[in-house]
C-alpha cells in the first residue's frame, strides 16, 4: 500500500504531547463526545482539485508541485492512477469523505461524448476504491468555469449553446455522483456573474440560472438521487461580481425563484471574508434559515485580498465554526470539506499530509473548545439574559404577531422613557472564550 506515498504510515493519534508531524495531536477519530465519535462530528473530506489536480501555479509563475505519479499526460490511464493515489492518501489520512469536480477526476475530451466516456472509465476505478476503503463521496460537482467556452458564464451565459452544454455536463456529473453514492451535489457559480454591467442583462441571466437549477431539481427526482443539493456563495473571483454573493444573496435568490426547499448552503470561510463577513456571520445567516448544509474549510490571509484557500490553523476560527455547527445539532449530509491548497512553496507530496493533519487537528480542537463553551453555559446564558425584557407579556405578543403600534404606544407612554440599557460586555465575553483556548 505504500506505493505512492512511501514512508508515510497510516496517520494515528499521538496525543497533545506528540512531536511527530505525521501524528494527530488532537483529532482522535474514535473519541466519543456527546454520543458521537469525533469522526462522525467532523465528517472530514479531502478535495480532489487542490490536492491531486492543482499544479500550484500562480499568476506570476508555473506550477511547482512535485507529483511523481503524474506523467503529465491528459490520458485516462494517468487519471486512473491518480484515483489510486487519492485513495491511498484518504486511507492513510483516515478521512471518511472526498469531493470532486468532473474535470478533476477525468480529462476533458475533444467532444462532450468523449468527456463522458473518460468519466465512465475513471468512475469505475473510484467505485472499486470506495468499496475497497470504505471512503465515501461527500459531494460531486461540475467544473463550469475552466474551459474557455464558459468565459461569459455557464447557466448565465448569453450563448444558448453554452447553457445547453453546461446542462449536459451537470446532468452527467449528477449521474456519476449518484452512481458513486454521493451524499450531496454542489453548485458553485464559477463564472455566474459579470465583469461589466454595460454588456449584461442581469435579470435575464438570473432567470436563466433559476431555470437551470429547477431543471437540475427535476433531473435529481428523475434519477432518484437523494443527496443534498448545495449552493456555495462567493462574492467575486473570477468575475467582478458573482451572483451567489453571500449567504443572504443566495437565500434571497432561492426564495425568489421557489428553490429554497431544494437547496442548502455550502459555506466557505475564504468566500465569507471576501464578502466582508466573518465565517460565523455566514453560518448564522444560513442556520437562521434552516439552510446550513456543509462547509468548505479553509482560510484567507488578512494581508492578501484574494481567495488564497489556505488550510485552517486558527483554533479561534474553528471554535467559532464548531459553536455554530454544534448549536445547529451537527451535520447531516454535509461535513468539513478542506477546500484548501498547500502553498506554492510547499511542493512535495508530504506537504499534503502536513497540511491536512494540521487542518484536522485545528477542527478537533475547535470541536472540543466549542463543546466546553456550550457545556459551561455562561455564554448562552448571557445571550439569553440580554433579551430577557422581551419575555414580558407584550413582548411575547409582539413576537407572535399579535400586537401593533397602538399596543406599543399604550405600553411605553406611561413609562415616559425606555428602561436603561445593559452593557453588551463584549470584552468580558471575549475573555470568557479565551478561558477555553
Ligand atoms: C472556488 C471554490 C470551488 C467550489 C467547488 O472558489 O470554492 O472549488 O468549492 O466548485
Ligand atoms: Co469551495
Amino acid at each position: 500500500m505504500s506505493e505512492f506515498f512511501p514512508g508515510v504510515p497510516k496517520i494515528s493519534f499521538g496525543g497533545p504531547k506528540s512531536r511527530n508531524p505525521l501524528e494527530f495531536k488532537h483529532y482522535n477519530p474514535a473519541e466519543v463526545l456527546d454520543g458521537k465519535s469525533m469522526k462522525e462530528h467532523l465528517r472530514f473530506s479531502v478535495v480532489y482539485w487542490h490536492t491531486f489536480s492543482n499544479p500550484l501555479a500562480d499568476p506570476f509563475g508555473v506550477g511547482t508541485a512535485l507529483r511523481p505519479w503524474d506523467d503529465g499526460s491528459h490520458s485516462v490511464a494517468n487519471a486512473q492512477r491518480k484515483a489510486k493515489v487519492a485513495f491511498e492518501f484518504f486511507e492513510k489520512l483516515g478521512v471518511p469523505f472526498y469531493a470532486f469536480h468532473d474535470r478533476d477526476i477525468a480529462p476533458e475530451g475533444w467532444t462532450l461524448k468523449e468527456s463522458h466516456a473518460h468519466l465512465d472509465e475513471v468512475v469505475k476505478v473510484l467505485k472499486d476504491e470506495q468499496a475497497r476503503t470504505g471512503v465515501k463521496l461527500l459531494w460531486g460537482t461540475a467544473n463550469l468555469f475552466s474551459n474557455p467556452r464558459y468565459m461569459h458564464g455557464a447557466a448565465t451565459s448569453p450563448n444558448f449553446d453554452v447553457f445547453a452544454f453546461a446542462a449536459a455536463q451537470v446532468k452527467k456529473a449528477m449521474e456519476i455522483t449518484h452512481e458513486l453514492g454521493g451524499a450531496g451535489y454542489t453548485f458553485w457559480g464559477g463564472r455566474e456573474g459579470y465583469s461589466t454591467l454595460l454588456n449584461t442583462d442581469m435579470k435575464r441571466e438570473l432567470d436563466h440560472l433559476a431555470r437551470f437549477l429547477h431543471m437540475a431539481v427535476a433531473y435529481k427526482k428523475q434519477i432518484g438521487f437523494a443527496g443534498t443539493f448545495y449552493i456555495e456563495p462567493k462574492p467575486k473571483e473570477p468575475t467582478k461580481h458573482q451572483y451567489d454573493f453571500d449567504a443572504s444573496a443566495c437565500l434571497n435568490f432561492l426564495r425568489t425563484y421557489d428553490l429554497l426547499p431544494h437547496f442548502k448552503l455550502n459555506l466557505e470561510t475564504n468566500h465569507a471574508t471576501l464578502a466582508g463577513h466573518e465565517m460565523m456571520h455566514e453560518l448564522e445567516v444560513a442556520i437562521g434559515a434552516g439552510a446550513l448544509g456543509s462547509i468548505d474549510a479553509n482560510t484567507g490571509d488578512p494581508l492578501l485580498g484574494w481567495d488564497t484557500d489556505q488550510f485552517p490553523t486558527s483554533v479561534y476560527l474553528t471554535t467559532q465554526c464548531m459553536l455554530c455547527i454544534l448549536k445547529m445539532g451537527g451535520f447531516t449530509t454535509g461535513g468539513v470539506n478542506f477546500d484548501a491548497k498547500v502553498r506554492r512553496e510547499s511542493f512535495e507530496p508530504i506537504d499534503l499530509f502536513y497540511a491536512h493533519i494540521g487542518g484536522m487537528d485545528a477542527f478537533a480542537r475547535g470541536l472540543k473548545t466549542a463543546r466546553a463553551i456550550l457545556a459551561d453555559g455562561r455564554l448562552a446564558a448571557f445571550v439569553k439574559e440580554r433579551y430577557r425584557s422581551w419575555d414580558c407579556e407584550l413582548g411575547r405578543r409582539v413576537e407572535a404577531g399579535q400586537a401593533g403600534f397602538n399596543d406599543l404606544e399604550s405600553y411605553i407612554l406611561p413609562k415616559g422613557d425606555a428602561a436603561k440599557n445593559a452593557s453588551g460586555r463584549q470584552e468580558m465575553l471575549e475573555n470568557l472564550v479565551n478561558e477555553f483556548l
